[in-house]
């Protein structure tokens, strides 16, 4: 089975050329063929320039999609969910707050056949989490349990930027949200098919704003928004 890894990126110099080589050395049971898409979402900070020499030291290893102008996250996913090749996916945020050696445990559900999608959830399992913001923990629980109303699904992390997915499943899903609506407008569109969720405890090691967190709570209120548009249209 062949693994597409989706690597969305928007200015992560800091560690964008660790998080690719991470996952390059990550080997996953049951995965015999692997790429890795990197989207590079309009950067500015000098990731550019990393991933250009990347792409010729890695040749043959990474698919390198580049946007001229920053387009937000589920843009990202969507050009690199057209051109992958792989049976399944995972998506890898660049930022290393999630870890590449939770691959297995993440895709072992949709190798053994079992499962369309896999969530990864930073609020269970015995992995180690690092210990943050209280508030960001409250507005997660309320966005997921507002989801989960609407969708009929009982995830405790529908805002993870951790999932996994058959390949043919993610082409064939529409993703209109350009921006950071790809986590509600996917896992709506995913209840609506009936599909088969699986969710895995993952570790999450999350940063501070001084390390570079950018979301805020003004994200958490689209989020809503988004929730309730795609829980009655596709
Ligand atoms: N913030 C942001 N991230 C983007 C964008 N396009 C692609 N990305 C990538 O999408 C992934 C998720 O973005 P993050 O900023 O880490 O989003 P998050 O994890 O929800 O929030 P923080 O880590 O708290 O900022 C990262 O790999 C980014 O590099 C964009 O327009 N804005
Ligand atoms: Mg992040």
């Amino acid at each position: 089975m062949k693994l597409s890894v989706i690597v969305p990126i928007f200015n992560e110099v800091a560690t964008v050329e660790k998080v690719l080589r991470r996952v390059l050395a990550q080997p996953v049971p049951g995965v015999t063929g692997f790429e890795v898409v990197a989207v590079d979402d309009g950067s500015q900070d000098g990731t550019a320039d990393i991933l250009n020499r990347l792409e010729s030291e890695l040749a043959g290893q990474i698919v390198l999609i580049r946007h001229d102008r920053n387009l937000g996250k589920g843009a990202a996913v969507r050009s690199a969910a057209a051109r992958m090749t792989g049976d399944i996916c995972i998506i890898q945020d660049a930022d290393l707050e999630y870890d590449p050696s939770d691959y297995p445990l993440m895709l072992e559900p949709i190798i053994q056949g079992r499962a369309d999608c896999v969530f990864g959830s930073r609020f269970t399992g015995t992995q180690a989490k690092r210990v943050l913001y209280f508030w960001h923990y409250v507005a997660n629980r309320v966005l997921t349990v507002v989801s989960d109303i609407f969708t009929n699904l009982n995830l405790t992390d529908m805002e993870t930027g951790f999932k996994a997915f058959r390949v043919d499943v993610l082409k064939n899903i529409p993703i209109r949200s350009c921006r950071f609506g790809f986590e509600p407008e996917i896992t709506a569109k995913v209840a609506r098919r009936r599909l088969r969720v699986y969710e895995v405890g993952i570790s999450y090691s999350g940063r501070t704003y001084a390390e570079g967190k950018k979301i805020t709570w003004v994200d958490g209120v689209k989020a809503l928004v988004t929730i309730a548009r795609y829980s009655f249209r596709d």
